[in-house]
This record gives C-alpha cells, structure tokens and sequence, in this order.
C-alpha cells in the first residue's frame, strides 16, 4: 500500500483499516481512496468484519481539497465515481464495517462513515458537510446515504448553514449507533465487529445486501425478497448447525435485561 496512507492487519477474524495521514487530518486525495480500495479487497476475504478508523486527533477532514483544486470538471466526476464504487464495496460488500469516530467526521470523511453499517461515535466526534461553504458539492456518496441516515431535510440544514453537530447532536441525528466516552471508540468497534464476525455468513451478507436493497423497494417487492433471502440463508449447512445448537441447548442464551428481577 502506497506510503501506508491506510494501514491494515487482521486481529483474530477482524479487518482493522486505519486512515494513515494525520498531518493532513486523514484528508481523501486519489491515492488514499486507492489505499483504502485495496484494504477493503482484502479484507474481503481475510476477515469475517472490518473495523475502520483514522490515526491522530480526528478520524477524517474529507476530501484533499489541496487536491481536488488541481482538477477538471472530468477529473472530478472521474474522482466521485471512484468513491462512489469503493465506499459500495464496503456497504454492499461480502463482510459487515463498523466505523470508529472521533475528532472531524467532516464531508467526505461522513460519507465514508455512512457506508459503513454501524458508527460508534467518542465524545470528540463531530459531523459537518461544509461543503456549501467550500463552493462545492457532496461527491462520496452523501446525497444518498447521508440524507437516508439522518434525513434530507438535517442535511440541508448542515449543508446550508455550516452547522457542526457535537458527538451527542449527531447521535440524535442518527448518525450513530452508538456514543461512548472519549477514547473509547476503537475499543468498542472492535467489540461489536467481534460480535457481528460470530454471526452465520450468510446472514450477516443478507443484512448488510438484502436489507438496504430491501429499504428501497416498494413494501409488496420487499416482502416477496424477503422470504426469497430468508428461505436462502435458512438453507445453509451453517443455519442447520446453529438452529440444531439452540434446540439441543447449546446455543448461548440471549443477553435478556433485568432478568434476575423478573418473575419465574
Ligand atoms: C487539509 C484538509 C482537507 C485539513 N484537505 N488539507 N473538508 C473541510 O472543509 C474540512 C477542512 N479541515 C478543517 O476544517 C480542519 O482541518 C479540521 C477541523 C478538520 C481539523 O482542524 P485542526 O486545527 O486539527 O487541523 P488544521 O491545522 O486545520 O489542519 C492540519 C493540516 O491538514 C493543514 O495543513 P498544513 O500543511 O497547513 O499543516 C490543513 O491544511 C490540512 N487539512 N483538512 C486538505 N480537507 C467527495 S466530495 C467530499 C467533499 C468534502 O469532503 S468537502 C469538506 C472538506
């Protein structure tokens, strides 16, 4: 990987792809999305989840704007069409991605956030999509699945305003799944991926496929795929395995809440 501007090692089952340029605050320039591609090929079939964060105080400053002034109005769609097809094969790829947060997760460095399928914020997170105030448009991706995370309308209002959301705003927003203390959020990340990598692969392919597909079909369409991924997933040796470990107890039981307190 060129210059390591994005690390990559595999602890246990899990992918961890770190953003590798703090001096410039993690900003996206060609060869970084290049870097960050091939992490995520490899992850693919080295790893059963990927964990994504960035080095030094912030987890990303979005797009090398450095860069991005150098280029032609070709270059530009050319640069915006490659991010849409790298961030695509995170959200729509083999394995699940959960997104560690912390300091700026600011334009480009929200839509790569947004591609993944669980965010887990520290009290430093920030999001912003300046932008409006830059002269230019969301090109990563944004104009989908940030308006679909926390709605057209808050994004229009981020976009037109500048706002800068803290960690608990973005919460509210529903940019993240979950908000921990400050330096928490890699530890954490880790964990859910660890968790996510114990579930059947199949399933695991058909929440992080099916489910957005499934989101933007019409209710009778979505339904009729449903029991068509549902009848394929409960096929698998793997399903037999685990729906035979339950009926003979040896499935771990659910983490149920409260559950010395409640009646027997
Ligand atoms: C950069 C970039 C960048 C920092 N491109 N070089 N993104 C933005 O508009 C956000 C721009 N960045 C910032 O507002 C601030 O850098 C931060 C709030 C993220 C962090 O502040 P701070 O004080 O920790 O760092 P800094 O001193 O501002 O930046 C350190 C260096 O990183 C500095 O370079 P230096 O050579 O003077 O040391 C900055 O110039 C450099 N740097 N951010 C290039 N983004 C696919 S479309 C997506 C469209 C967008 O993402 S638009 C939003 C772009």
């Amino acid at each position: 990987m060129s210059e390591q501007l994005v690390t990559y090692e595999v602890n246990g089952d899990i992918a961890m792809i770190g953003l590798n340029r703090a001096a410039k605050r993690n900003a996206i320039g060609d060869a970084l999305i290049e870097a960050l591609a091939d992490a995520v090929r490899r992850a693919e079939t080295e790893a059963k989840a990927g964990v994504i964060f960035g080095h030094g105080p912030h987890f990303c400053a979005g797009l090398d704007l450095a860069e991005h002034v150098q280029k032609t109005a070709i270059q530009g769609i050319r640069g915006s069409r490659r991010w849409h097809a790298v961030f695509d094969t995170i959200q729509r790829g083999a394995i699940p991605y959960v997104c560690a947060l912390h300091g700026a997760v600011v334009g480009g460095g929200l839509e790569l956030a947004a591609a993944a399928h669980i965010r887990v914020a520290d009290a430093t997170a920030f999001f912003a999509l300046p932008e409006g105030q830059r002269g230019i448009f969301v090109g990563g991706g944004g104009s989908v699945r940030v308006a679909r995370l926390m709605s057209a309308a808050r994004m229009t209002d981020l976009m037109l305003t500048g706002r800068v959301l803290n960690a608990e705003q973005g919460e509210r927003a529903n940019l993240v799944q979950y908000l921990v203390p400050a330096g928490e959020a890699l530890a954490t990340a880790q964990e859910i991926a660890r968790a996510a990598a114990q579930n059947a692969f199949l399933s695991n392919y058909a929440v992080i496929n099916a489910l957005p597909r499934i989101q933007d079909m019409a209710q009778d369409d979505g339904l009729f795929v449903e029991s068509l991924v549902a009848s394929f997933t409960q096929t698998s040796p793997e399903a037999t395995e685990r729906l035979q470990a339950f009926l003979e107890k040896r499935a771990t039981p659910l983490a149920v809440p409260n559950l010395k307190e409640r009646p027997a």
